[in-house]
C-alpha cells in the first residue's frame, strides 16, 4: 500500500515555500536621554559656560547661548545621549559644581 511522506502529512510539498517567521531581535536599541541644565540665582554665568565647554564640548558661542537660554527660561538642553553617557555627564557636572560650591543642577529626561 502507498503511504504519504512526512512532508505530505505536514502540508509541505517540499518546494521550500513555507512562511518565514522572523524571530524578535534580542538586542534593543539604546534609549536616549536629554541632559537638562536648571537655572539658579547663584551660579556665575561664566561657570555655566565653562561647564558647557568642558563636559558638553560646546564652543564659547554655543555655550553662552545655552547658558543665556537657561538663565531666561529656567531650563535648557545640554545634549542628548544614551542613558549610560547621560548619567555620567550629570554625575560629572554635579560633582564639579559641588566641588566649586555652586548650586548648579543638572538632570536627566527621557528623550
Ligand atoms: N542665573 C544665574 C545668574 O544670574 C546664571 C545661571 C545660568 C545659573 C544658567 C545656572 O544653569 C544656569 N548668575
Amino acid at each position: 500500500m502507498t503511504s504519504m511522506s512526512d512532508f505530505d502529512k505536514l502540508g509541505d510539498d517540499g518546494s521550500n515555500t513555507g512562511v518565514v517567521i522572523k524571530s524578535k531581535p534580542k538586542t534593543k536599541k539604546p534609549s536616549h536621554y536629554k541632559v537638562l541644565m536648571l537655572n539658579d540665582d547663584y551660579t556665575p554665568m561664566e561657570f555655566v559656560v565653562h561647564v558647557l565647554e568642558r563636559f558638553f564640548h560646546k564652543n564659547r558661542d554655543e555655550a553662552t547661548s545655552i547658558m543665556l537660554h537657561v538663565h531666561r527660561r529656567g531650563v535648557g538642553v545640554c545634549g542628548i545621549f544614551t542613558y549610560e553617557v547621560a548619567e555620567t555627564k550629570v554625575a560629572q557636572v554635579m560633582d564639579f559644581a559641588r566641588r566649586h560650591q555652586h548650586p548648579l543642577q543638572c538632570i536627566l529626561e527621557k528623550a
